[in-house]
């Protein structure tokens, strides 16, 4: 039936202990020299020798020295048998591969003119014969040959043990990766790279040379990512005790790259997007970007790469858990609410909206047809908040126990979530059985509170029910272990500190719910108290409450949670939007809650910037059963502009007093008076049809995130000056792709339906780059996932020119057209016309593609 499934797992027949390979690079046509040490293991019971290799073009083949007859083996162009093999031996062979014609991006493949790999999950096999499977960790010997003049830099896994001159032209160099490595972790790159260098000592007493490696043009916009890797390594250091393990870490830059980076061992291969910065061309976002996604690579090392996967079904293993840690850096060197602000928008727009979808899974799915499809919000947002939710269960003095033993018990081996659990079950001495249904059971869980007050006996219920909804092939759902935290606040406004009654409060402030029905009681309560739940977002879950618009406002001053002060005003916002609260006080109650928030100058500036951005459209979209496209967007857009109209003069007066420290270069305290001043001026240019401010913004040049937001607010307002704006912005940049990227995507995401003909322009015109990832994006990502009005145009033209280009995309890289194919993942929850124009869409869309990757997920976007 086309599914790898997760209960047919057996261990590999043939071990791999030691691999050599010789690399004779070229761009048209790479040869390559492959040693595999083979040792049967018996317990597998004598198995044929079956290696993986696609597409591969074989030249020689022998075992032990010995060319092998044409009978001896069979080659279908995905897989290699040798039958007869029944002892360790070395398999030797020699293939051709061809990077310069790899648009895939999968494999080895050329960026401009570097020579580079992507080999998770299983681009392998399109570089030589081999076991392309975690559990297979061999150690690793590279020798890469090539052309010096166009080739200069040549980079392997590991540590460097030298190089040579070959004459004619011709030069080597040797690496060697000590440590037990599967080939999803392979990566070699080559070319005329430059890099930015540092000299450090571990915690350990080793002498480690970290450095990132890009184009000369690019070198000098390297040095924030060189000391992001710095921070990542010594807070591994400092906060897990996690040191690092060769002489080299290498970082290299590339401009096409199917996705963010790639954590292999001791040279990892990044988007430029994530290297690249300065003040000029990146954003305040683009550097705390960079900083994070520099970091969770680097903290694969020990979460992914010295412990590493079994089998596919374990990717949250490494994701999930590497997102949690890198949240964690994060969280520990800037603000720990705002970072959990961010990510809970992430989730609430896009993961809660694809646990609700056509496509939605477990965090370990039971089966695949294309694993590349589950490099999801599931396996990594949804993965990493469970991993928050087992830290607040056990409390963190045993959950950094249970990491150290997970790590101890399992270094250099592939391991399981059963056997991350063991060790934390061992640490904390807790039984986490039930805890493991969050990793097997696929959709949202909603908890239902009612409160009931009797003002006679001072008695206070809060009935807490727990409900997931069916997901694509789970009907029935669990209660799953799920941590509450809760507070009340009395009519003084101050904590009521008695813990209830009977509803077993674990902790202080927190109930572990198990069932599905739970009931706290108070007794003997003078007045009837406000209750706020799941501080700091503990627990990934949604909340049915019945507040009245006064109650959620008085919450937000009462709470001290500062992200449940958010989270209330948002609450609030979401209510007056949706109709679940009456309109106009919620709307009041809010006016009223951000007018103390502007006028309070103590209150961090991107908090505040924070609590003025409503939710967005789809987070809305994920809250509603049926999608009525344009009333939503003109609800919201009136609700903004209703509260801007409200608050000019403080909008005005926050804009201006922060200008001085908002030229502050990238202190925290400038990046946050930015975010506010540019929150402010979306708001107010909204009210001047000559867009002064964001006119006068844009025209004072500075850095890029003050450009890039007047830029925005000029064209998303159809301001009078916004086509010369765009065009000086272009020409200033068009040299630079990834700055370039940026108005594209501005372009795309302009809010009006007719934003779809400046797409189709774009296709047409020399900007448009259908091999190149990060533009694709910048363009059919952002029209797709951030234009509503454009992508769901009443007539369907949105959608049809996405299916249009998916369908080219597809026979030049799969996974980018694969995920495109996903921003259809709600359309069943459209109102019409859209849902027929959607499902139209997708229909012209069978029989079209090409690729396992799309295939696999237009069928389960389309099964019933
Ligand atoms: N582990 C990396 C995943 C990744 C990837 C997966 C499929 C195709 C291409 C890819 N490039 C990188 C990224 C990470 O999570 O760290
Ligand atoms: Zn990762």
């Amino acid at each position: 039936d086309g599914f790898v499934y997760l209960a047919d797992y057996t261990a590999p027949a043939w071990r791999i202990p030691q691999v050599e390979l010789q690399f004779e690079l070229a761009a048209e046509a790479t040869e390559v020299v492959s040693r595999l040490q083979l040792v049967p293991d018996p317990a597998q019971g004598g198995e044929a020798l079956v290696l993986d290799g696609v597409d591969l073009e074989l030249l020689a083949i022998a075992v032990d020295g010995v060319a092998l007859a044409a009978d001896r083996y069979r080659y279908d162009g995905r897989q290699l048998q040798v039958p007869g093999l029944d002892r360790a031996c070395v398999l030797e062979t020699r293939v051709r591969i061809r990077p310069a014609a790899n648009t895939r991006l999968e494999g080895l493949y050329r960026s401009g003119r570097l020579l580079l790999t992507q080999c998770e999950a299983e681009g392998f096999r399109r570089i030589s014969f081999m076991a392309d499977r975690p559990d297979v960790m061999p150690r690793w010997r590279i020798v890469l040959r090539a052309a010096r003049t166009d080739y200069p830099v040549l980079l392997a896994n590991g540590n460097p043990l030298g190089t040579a001159d070959l004459g004619g032209g011709q030069h080597e160099a040797t690496w060697e990766n000590p440590h037990p490595t599967p080939a999803y972790l392979f990566a070699i790159a080559a070319g005329p790279l430059e890099r930015v260098t540092q000299t450090l000592d571990t915690a350990e007493g080793r002498r480690v040379e970290l450095n990132i490696w890009a184009e000369a043009a690019d070198v000098a916009r390297c040095a924030y990512a060189l000391g992001a890797v710095e921070r990542a390594l010594r807070w591994d250091e400092r906060r897990f005790g996690r040191g690092y393990d060769l002489d080299v870490f290498n970082v290299v830059a590339a401009q096409d790259f199917t996705m963010g980076a790639m954590e292999n061992k001791g040279l990892n291969i990044f988007n430029a997007r994530y290297i690249l910065a300065d003040e000029a061309t990146a954003t305040d976002a683009d550097f705390l970007a960079i900083e994070s996604v520099v970091a969770h690579e680097y903290l694969h090392n020990w979460s992914g790469n010295r412990v590493t996967l079994r089998d596919w079904f374990q990717l949250s293993l490494k994701e999930g858990l590497t997102v949690f840690r890198d949240t964690e850096f994060s969280s520990d060197l800037h603000s720990r609410a705002l970072k959990r602000i961010e990510v809970v928008r992430l989730l609430r727009g896009r993961q809660f909206a694809e646990d609700a979808g056509a496509l939605a899974h477990a965090v370990r799915p039971d089966r695949y047809r294309e694993i590349s499809n589950f490099y999801t919000l599931t396996i990594y947002e949804k993965g990493a908040e469970i991993v928050r939710v087992l830290h607040t269960l056990v409390g963190d003095t045993a959950f950094r126990a249970g990491m150290d033993r997970y790590f101890a018990d399992n270094d250099g081996r592939a391991a399981t979530l059963e056997e991350f659990l063991a060790a934390h079950q061992a640490a904390s001495g807790r039984d986490l059985s039930q805890f493991a249904r969050w990793y097997s059971q696929a959709g949202t869980p909603e908890l239902r509170i009612r409160e009931h007050y009797d003002a006679a006996s001072g008695d206070y219920t809060l009935t807490v029910d727990q409900h997931t909804p069916p997901t694509p092939g789970q009907a029935q759902k669990q209660p799953l272990l799920i941590p509450l935290r809760f507070a009340l606040y009395g009519a003084d406004g101050a904590p009521v500190t008695t813990p209830p009654d009977t509803g077993a409060a674990q902790a202080p402030g927190l109930v572990e719910l198990t069932r599905a029905r739970h009931v706290l009681r108070w007794t003997g309560l003078t007045d009837r108290p406000l209750p706020a739940f799941n501080q700091a977002f503990a627990a990934p879950v949604k909340l049915d409450l019945d507040y009245a618009a006064d109650d959620l406002a008085r919450l937000a001053r009462l709470e001290r949670d500062p992200f449940n002060r958010w989270d209330l005003l948002q609450r609030l916002a979401t209510g007056a939007l949706l109709g679940t609260l009456d309109a106009e006080s919620a709307t009041s109650a809010l006016s009223d809650a951000l007018a103390d928030l502007l006028d309070d100058d103590a209150a961090d500036p991107a908090f505040v910037a924070e609590c003025l951005a409503l939710p967005d459209f789809d987070t809305l979209a994920e809250a509603v059963d049926v999608v009525e496209v344009e009333s939503l967007v003109a609800r919201r857009e009136s609700l903004v502009e209703r509260l801007a109209e409200d608050h000019v003069e403080r909008l005005e007066r926050r804009y201006h007093a922060l200008a001085a420290t908002a030229r502050q270069g990238l202190s925290g305290a400038a990046m946050s008076a930015r975010a506010l001043r540019n929150a402010c001026l979306a708001w107010l240019t909204r009210l001047d049809p000559q867009a002064a401010l964001a006119q006068a913004q844009f025209a004072a040049g500075g850095m890029m995130t003050e450009r890039l937001a007047a830029l925005r607010c000029l064209l998303h307002f159809d301001a009078p000056d916004a086509a010369a704006a765009l065009q000086s912005f272009r020409d200033a940049f068009a040299h630079d792709p990834l700055v370039t990227d940026k108005w594209i995507g501005l372009v795309a995401t302009r809010p009006h339906p007719d934003s779809r003909d400046a797409v189709l322009a774009l296709l047409a015109s020399p900007w448009w780059k259908a091999t190149n990832p990060n533009r694709v994006r910048a363009l059919l990502g952002s029209f797709a996932r951030g234009n509503a009005l454009g992508f769901h145009r009443r007539d369907g033209g949105g959608y049809r020119l996405l299916a249009e280009q998916i369908l080219g995309l597809d026979a030049l890289n799969p996974q980018v057209a694969a995920r495109l194919l996903g921003s259809f993942e709600s359309w069943r929850r459209l109102a019409q016309p859209q849902r027929g124009a959607a499902r139209a869409a997708l229909e012209s869309l069978q029989g079209g593609l090409v690729s396992p990757d799309s295939r696999d997920l237009l069928q389960r976007l389309l099964e019933d």
